[in-house]
Order: structure tokens, then C-alpha cells, then sequence
């Protein structure tokens, strides 16, 4: 599936973005824990050279667990701190503030060599659409200080939240970029859904992870769904369909998502299976692993 989304919004943003990159000392980069590679936007990385860096990977309480361990030693390698995250939880998001301050102690001894007390460590906070900027600065604020959404495109413009004396952050609107360099980066950023809704066909992108899912996850599909017949039995019964379909029309049928002649209504199914995943109510799932 070909998917891409770069509105002139995300031009602007970018655009402010390049523009405050110099009041900032330190970049904090959310990635989605689910999809490491896939939700980190090259441009952002160029945009950070020669700040001081920190990645988050956000969601983690969706993420299998293991990869993202794996995922944090990959980041280890590469010389970038990274730490997983639930930025829903508080008292995660409080813990960061002394990781911070570590990651900027240079910055803070060269101050306090020049006589310069108490200047603020100011963070931009970016990421792409849906990742958690906004829930994220507000868990560690303790305030809602910053609009959240449940979809992309919440945060509009840039937005300096003082936390106290020692960090302000700057939430920033996601931000994705003009070309993906496979369709698989597009597909795995819509299952996240941090591309517009609108764009996709949400029908083709519910069967793509219903596919995957059934490769990868299925003891998860079937926690979710229940038992599914053996390929065997089903091979007898219609030996045209593709076991994807066989499962997404199961699944409309049994989640009651039926037209008015009672036929599976894959269209109401595929907003079911899609929501079920971004939610974690299929499990906990990482649809990017680290290669060892
Ligand atoms: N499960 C889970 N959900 C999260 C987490 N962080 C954020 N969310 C949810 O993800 C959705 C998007 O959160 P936002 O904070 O608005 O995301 P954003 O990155 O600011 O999005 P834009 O401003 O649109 O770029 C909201 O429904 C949040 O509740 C997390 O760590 N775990
Ligand atoms: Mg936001």
C-alpha cells in the first residue's frame, strides 16, 4: 500500500521548528515504541544535529515488551540515550527530569563556569503526529498545559510550557516528512495512526495488519477474536479466499458488523480491527523488531 502525508501544515511546523532549534539546548525525540525505525523522521535527526539528545520510545505499555528492550540497546549502540515510556503515567514522565538534567550536564558545569546560575535547560519536544508530545509535557508538567487527541494534528504551533526553574519544554506539532523511503514505513505509520485517517483506505490497511497480525501475533488474534478454523478445514469449505479474508469476515460476524442482507461488513470491521490494535486491546504488539 502507498502511503504518504505531507500537508502544507507540516511545511510550516518544520519551518518553526528550524526557527526555535537555536533557543533550545537539548532535543527529547518521541518515537512510537511499536514502530522505532518507521516513526523516526529523518528530518527531525538533522534538525537535532549538535544538540543534545534524548529518545523516548513512547506507547512502550503497547509495545511487546522484549523488542522494545532490543530497541533500547539499538539506540545504546548508535551512542543516543533511550529510554521507553508510557507518558500517560505521571510518575514515568517526573522520572525524566533528572535523565534530562544528566544529559545536558555539560551544558549546565560550562554555565555554571561562566557564572551563569540557574538558566533553564530548554527541551523541544518533537516527534511525529499521535506519538504522545503533548501527553507526554503534560504528565511531566502535572498540568494540562498542552491540547491532546486521540488522532494527528492535535498540536498546531509551537508552545513553551515552563515546567520550574531548571526545564521548559517546547511541545511541537508532528511532523512527518516528503518521502518515505518504503510503503512499509506508510503502512506502519497509518496502523498508528499518525497519518490522516482520511487519506487511507482504511479497508486495505485493516486487511495489511490483520495479515501481519495473523503471522506475527497469533495468539494475540486469537485472545481478541477467539479460536479460528484450521487452514485445513477452511481450504475445504472455500478454497478461493485468502485466509485474510476468511479472518476479517469471522471477525465482522462475530463482532456483529453485518450489512442489511446479513453479508460481513468489511468496511465496519476494518475501523474495529484498526482501533482494537491502536488501543492495545489486541495486546501488546511491535510490528518493527530489531534484527540480531
Ligand atoms: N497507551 C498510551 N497512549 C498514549 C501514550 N502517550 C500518548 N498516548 C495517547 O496518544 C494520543 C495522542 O497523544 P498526543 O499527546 O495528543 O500526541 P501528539 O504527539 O501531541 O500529537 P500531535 O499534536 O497531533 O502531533 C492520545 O490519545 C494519548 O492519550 C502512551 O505512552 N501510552
Ligand atoms: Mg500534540
Amino acid at each position: 500500500m502507498k502511503i504518504q502525508w505531507y500537508p502544507g501544515h507540516m511545511t510550516k511546523a518544520k519551518r518553526a521548528m528550524q526557527e526555535d532549534i537555536r533557543l533550545v539546548d537539548l532535543v527529547i525525540e518521541l518515537l512510537d515504541a511499536r514502530a522505532p525505525l518507521s516513526s523516526r523522521n529523518p528530518d527531525i535527526d538533522t534538525l537535532a544535529s549538535g544538540k543534545f539528545r534524548l529518545v523516548l520510545l513512547n506507547k512502550a505499555d503497547l509495545a511487546d515488551e522484549d523488542a522494545t528492550k532490543d530497541w533500547i540497546e539499538f539506540f545504546k549502540e548508535t551512542g543516543i540515550r533511550a529510554l521507553p515510556l508510557d507518558s500517560r503515567n505521571t510518575g514515568s514522565a517526573r522520572q525524566l527530569k533528572g535523565t534530562i538534567l544528566e544529559v545536558c550536564k555539560e551544558k549546565i558545569e560550562r554555565d555554571r563556569r561562566r557564572g551563569i546560575l540557574n538558566r533553564p535547560i530548554r527541551a523541544m519536544v518533537a516527534g511525529i503526529p499521535n506519538v504522545g508530545k503533548s501527553t507526554f509535557i503534560n504528565s511531566f508538567a502535572g498540568r494540562t498545559a498542552a491540547k491532546t487527541g486521540n488522532k494527528p494534528g492535535v498540536t498546531k504551533g509551537n508552545q513553551w510550557i515552563r515546567l520550574d526553574k531548571n526545564v521548559e519544554l517546547l511541545d511541537t506539532p508532528g511532523i512527518l516528512w516528503p518521502k518515505f523511503d518504503d510503503d512499509t514505513v506508510g503502512t506502519h505509520l497509518a496502523f498508528l495512526g499518525s497519518v490522516n485517517d482520511d487519506i487511507v483506505d482504511k479497508t486495505g490497511l485493516a486487511y495489511e495488519l490483520l495479515e501481519f497480525l495473523d503471522r506475527e501475533y497469533p495468539e494475540s488474534l486469537r485472545m481478541r477474536y477467539g479460536e479460528f478454523a484450521e487452514e485445513e478445514d477452511r481450504k475445504e469449505a472455500s478454497e478461493e479466499k485468502s485466509r485474510t479474508l476468511f479472518l476479517m469476515e469471522e471477525i465482522a460476524r462475530r463482532r456483529n458488523c453485518l450489512k442489511k442482507g446479513g453479508e460481513a461488513d468489511l468496511d465496519r470491521a476494518a475501523l474495529l480491527i484498526l482501533d482494537d490494535f491502536r488501543s492495545g486491546r489486541t495486546g501488546r504488539i511491535s510490528l518493527e523488531k530489531k534484527e540480531n
